[in-house]
């Protein structure tokens, strides 16, 4: 009984949701599930102690198709559908929340809006490097008093003949101080806001990294600061106006995380089953208190819900189907989910549960941060409230 239990994985699929997946889903999750056991795992709590972001990564990331995996290959991307995006989300962040970050902005936030918004010259010209790993990309929406509010920013570009001229901040960027290119929205002198593609080598950028982190340790964060940086009009993308712009790749992004936070929670839950197997107290296995049984019961229960919930969501968005409070809703609910199996499962380690040995830890740590990254816990819920009332609690 017990080595069945013990055997990795074996009792992460309550519902068969396996059944659910093509053969090209469980391949790409296959392939992930090893690269993250090879690549990540053995360097992953030594990284996350030094605050360092594995940089060496990008490139492994590119070659597993974590970029865009569900955007055209002709533009970088892995030309899957929306569910094969989403098990390589959840493969990813069982390793590390900062890992699948890593792939959620290249991807969903850098490609996608340029793939979605850019002139096919800028198409070309960025994607492929993108798509490959040989270009860092980051997304510059937030600023230091614009956070849950991003439609107040005060970043903003000036016409100037053959360019526009860019002043302003971002604030809390993944990836800024290492990326080659910044997608960033700002807003024009008619204070509509617009995307473009700003180069970091350009005069006037700077990306000074955020220190002291004590969440998503192993991803780079920094700040984006524009001087009067020229950029040329073609780097402007020429139709997109308005907040819509920088939302609908949030869609895209927060889909992905309602993927990978099962990920995460599937780690915890596998070291506290095993841990509860093993770790003997008052003469028997902890697991065989009915205390243990009920935190083991309620998470199992918890993560399954929360993999039908992702599974029928991907399949909505494999329709065209998936609507932005539909995303929000298993955003919130899976991170949430995943924090509170960190919680229970680092109980469940006792003492033992707070060292690097376990990474527990880590992923609680990890996960306040994807709490409030891509829209806050309530401002998610209150997406779903207007989506339900029909009033904005925002206005
Ligand atoms: P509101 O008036 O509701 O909407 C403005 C326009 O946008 C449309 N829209 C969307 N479109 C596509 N996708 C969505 N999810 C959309 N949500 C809204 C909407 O229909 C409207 O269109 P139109 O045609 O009428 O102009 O805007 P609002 O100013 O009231 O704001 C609403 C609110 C609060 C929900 C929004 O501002 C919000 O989501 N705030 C949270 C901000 C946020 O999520 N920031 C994330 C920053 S990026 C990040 O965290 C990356 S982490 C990276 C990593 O993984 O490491
Ligand atoms: P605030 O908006 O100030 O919110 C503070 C609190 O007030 C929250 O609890 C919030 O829910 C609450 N609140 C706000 N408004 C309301 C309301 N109307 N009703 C009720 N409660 C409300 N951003 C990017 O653009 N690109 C990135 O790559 C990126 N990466 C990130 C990486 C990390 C590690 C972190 C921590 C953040 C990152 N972010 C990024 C920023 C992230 O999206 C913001 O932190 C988030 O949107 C919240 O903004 P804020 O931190 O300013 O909090």
């Amino acid at each position: 009984m017990s080595s069945v239990k013990t055997d990795k994985y074996q009792h992460h699929d309550y519902y068969l949701v396996e059944d659910l997946l093509q053969d090209d889903h469980r391949m790409a999750r296959d392939a992930v599930r090893e690269w993250v056991k090879q690549e990540v795992s053995p360097i992953i709590e030594d990284y996350s102690e030094r605050a360092k972001c594995p940089q060496h990564l990008f490139k492994g990331l590119a070659e597993i198709g974590a970029f865009g995996p569900s955007l055209p290959v002709q533009y970088g991307g892995g030309g899957m559908d929306e569910i094969a995006y989403g098990v390589i989300m959840q493969e990813l962040e069982r390793g590390d929340s900062g890992i699948r970050s890593m792939a959620s902005v290249q991807g969903s936030l850098v490609m996608y809006p340029i793939y979605r918004f850019a002139s096919e010259v800028q198409k070309m010209k960025y994607l492929p490097k993108l798509g490959s790993g040989e270009f860092i990309g980051c997304f510059g929406l937030t600023e230091p008093d614009h956070g849950s509010n991003p439609s107040g920013m005060t970043t903003n570009i000036k016409d100037d003949g053959d360019a526009y001229i860019l002043n302003g901040a971002k604030m809390w960027i993944t990836n800024s101080p290492v990326a080659d290119l910044a997608v960033v929205w700002a807003k024009d002198e008619e204070g509509k806001i617009r995307g473009m593609v700003v180069e970091s080598g350009w005069k006037g950028f700077s990306a000074p990294e955020i220190k002291g982190k004590l969440s998503l340790r192993a991803s780079i964060t920094g700040e984006l600061v524009f001087e009067d940086v020229r950029v040329p009009k073609e780097n402007v993308f020429p139709e997109v106006r308005g907040l819509k712009g920088p939302l609908s790749c949030l869609s895209k992004a927060r889909y992905g995380i309602a993927w990978g936070a099962i990920g995460a929670a599937l780690d915890c839950y596998d070291s506290a089953l095993r841990y509860s197997l093993e770790r003997e107290q008052f003469g028997k296995p902890i697991g065989g208190f009915q205390l243990t049984q009920k935190k083991l019961a309620e998470m199992i229960t918890e993560i399954t819900k929360a993999q039908l919930l992702a599974w029928r969501l991907g399949t909505l968005a494999n329709d065209g189907k998936a609507t932005p409070a539909q995303i929000s809703m298993a955003k919130r609910n899976n991170v949430n989910m995943a924090l509170e199996i960190a919680r229970e499962a680092r109980q469940i380690h006792g003492g033992m549960g707070i060292t690097n040995e376990y990474p527990i830890m880590r992923h609680m740590m990890n996960l306040e941060t994807v709490l409030t990254y891509e829209g806050t816990h309530d401002i998610h819920l209150l997406i779903t409230g207007m989506d339900v009332t029909g009033i904005n609690a925002f206005k």
